[in-house]
């Protein structure tokens, strides 16, 4: 484990600076505390100075003349800068957010691959040409929408990062990207790849800072044309509020409360191991994480006793370590905020059948450690339920039929994701109809792809990242139509 503690700097008009105030923050290594670098700590200035360098860049820079071919192959630069980096940035985000290393490589190279399909799809934004009445030619152009203010959160870094500035660029926009004030370092890493692989000065500007005080006037900014958010439900609430302001366009991917829903009938190994994959991967910091685990009532107890059976194996430790499945929670206020759903569900009366603890390990103290847990005979109107926890705390709801399964399943505020575990795929197929949630699998849990549209339904959020849908986020639709008369219509 590397312990050089660098010192960064941010992206503003294609310059690496400090933030106007001098400010620092240090960044701690979630699974022992230390200090691994330093970033600039940004204020109002800073956010000021981004959005009027995305502004010029949109307004006046070469961007917008900049062919969709050259924008496509200065992404396609753009991977090869993340893949020639791989391993240095899968360690950055273990260092920052805590994640196993191999959880991190995987999501390293899906942002690579990010970049790539987004590069690709510059050169494919097409219009339209409509059928309207024979006096008009009428077609639809698509352009960019202007300086977008993008807002990720602390759990997939890289990812979150890519997700957002790989569509907007492929669509000729200009971005202030603020990361998370936890874990920028892979932000900050990928601000040194757009520099090298040539993306014009301005087009990309990355600022480092918290929530209050940056994150929120980049979201009020009159100068930025559109916002996209990933973050908490509350949060995502005050970006919305915040974007009124001058009605920018606003995208956001929000929390989840996700049920997993195992049907007697599923192949049984299969979905102990999606189950609990579902809830544990990532220490359960996943928006999609499948948190609720709807169990028919008929292989219930055998389900919990197969998922206790495999806990063990998931090694406990610092992400670096060599074999460790689950890393430390992101934070010391993060670790405490989900001790508090642990005791709620105590005192609520669901059955805690493993984990709920520190891990007894001296060597893991200093790290934000907390054993997978599990609590069984949850009810659907206890706390554990229906509030997105964000840890590895898994509430397993037992169910009788069919539509009782769908009842708790929609029985949510939330509506981003969902599983379904059987070998009928009437049923499966069934079942998926019915729930009011973007993003369902069938025998299988978080898979995710580049090409498929992602996002939720109720308050996971509004518009879709990703695919197709997720370039559609980043584009105007300008209708332009031709008079083919010759004479003036003499309506006066
Ligand atoms: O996230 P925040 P927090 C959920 C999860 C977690 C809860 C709170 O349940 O327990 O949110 O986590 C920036 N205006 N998710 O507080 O605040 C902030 O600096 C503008 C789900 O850490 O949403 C960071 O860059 N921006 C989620 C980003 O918002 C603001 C991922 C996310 O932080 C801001 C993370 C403001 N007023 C947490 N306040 C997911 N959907 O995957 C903060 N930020």
């Amino acid at each position: 484990m590397g312990h050089e503690i660098k010192k960064y700097k941010m992206l503003i008009g294609g310059e690496f600076v400090n933030a106007a105030s001098g400010k620092t923050r240090e960044i701690c290594d979630p699974g022992n505390g230390k200090v691994v670098a330093i970033v600039p700590e940004s204020s109002k200035a800073d956010i000021d100075a981004a959005v009027s360098q995305a502004r010029a860049a949109f307004d006046h820079g070469p961007w917008r003349q900049t062919s969709a071919l050259d924008r496509g192959k200065l992404l396609f630069k753009i991977a090869d800068g993340i893949r020639a980096r791989a391993a240095k940035l899968a360690e950055l985000e273990v260092l920052s957010c805590g994640k196993p290393l191999a959880e991190a490589e995987y999501d390293i190279a899906d942002a690579a691959n990010c970049f790539e399909f987004y590069a690709g799809m510059a050169t494919k934004i097409h219009g339209e040409t409509m059928q309207v009445p024979a006096n008009s030619l009428s077609f639809v152009v698509r352009e960019p929408i202007g300086v977008c203010g993008q807002i990720v959160p602390w759990n997939f870094p890289m990812l979150m990062t890519s997700w957002k500035l790989a569509p907007a660029l492929a669509a000729g926009n200009t971005c202030v990207l603020k990361p998370s004030e936890l874990t920028p370092l892979t932000a900050l890493d990928l601000a040194e790849i757009i520099v090298e692989a040539g993306i014009p000065a301005g087009v990309v500007n990355i600022v480092t800072g918290p929530g209050p005080g940056c994150g929120d006037v980049l979201s009020a900014h009159p100068q930025v044309d559109k916002i996209a958010f990933t973050g908490g439900t509350n949060t995502g609430r005050q970006v919305m509020a915040a974007a009124t302001g001058n009605l920018k366009k606003v995208s956001l991917e929000l929390g989840g409360k996700n049920p997993n829903i195992v049907f007697a009938d599923a192949d049984f190994e299969a979905a102990v191991d999606g189950a609990l994959f579902g809830a544990f991967a990532n220490q359960g910091e996943v928006c999609s994480a499948g948190s609720r685990l709807l169990v028919d009532r008929k292989i219930h107890k055998k389900f919990v006793e197969a998922m206790l059976k495999k806990i063990p194996n998931i090694k406990l430790g610092h992400g670096l370590e060599e074999g460790v499945k689950m890393g430390p929670l992101v934070s010391r206020q993060h670790l405490e905020k989900v001790e508090g759903y642990v005791a709620a569900g105590i005192s609520e009366g669901a059955k805690l059948v493993c984990g709920g603890k520190r891990p007894s390990d001296a060597a893991l103290a200093k790290g934000n450690f907390l054993e997978p847990t599990i609590f069984d005979d949850v009810t659907p109107a206890m706390k554990i339920a229906r509030e997105e926890i964000f840890g590895p705390v898994l509430s397993v709801i037992p169910f009788d039929t069919e539509e009782e399964a769908i009842q708790i399943a929609n029985d949510t505020e939330y509506g981003l994701a969902a599983g379904v575990w059987s070998t009928n795929i009437n049923r499966a197929l069934r079942v998926v109809r019915e729930l009011r949630c973007g993003i369902t699998w069938i025998n299988t849990y978080h898979p995710t792809f580049n090409e498929m549209p992602w996002g939720g339904y109720k308050q996971s959020g509004s518009g879709r990242e990703l695919g197709l849908y997720g370039i559609e986020a980043y584009l105007e639709v300008k209708q332009v139509n031709i008079n083919l008369d010759e004479a003036p219509i003499a309506w006066y």
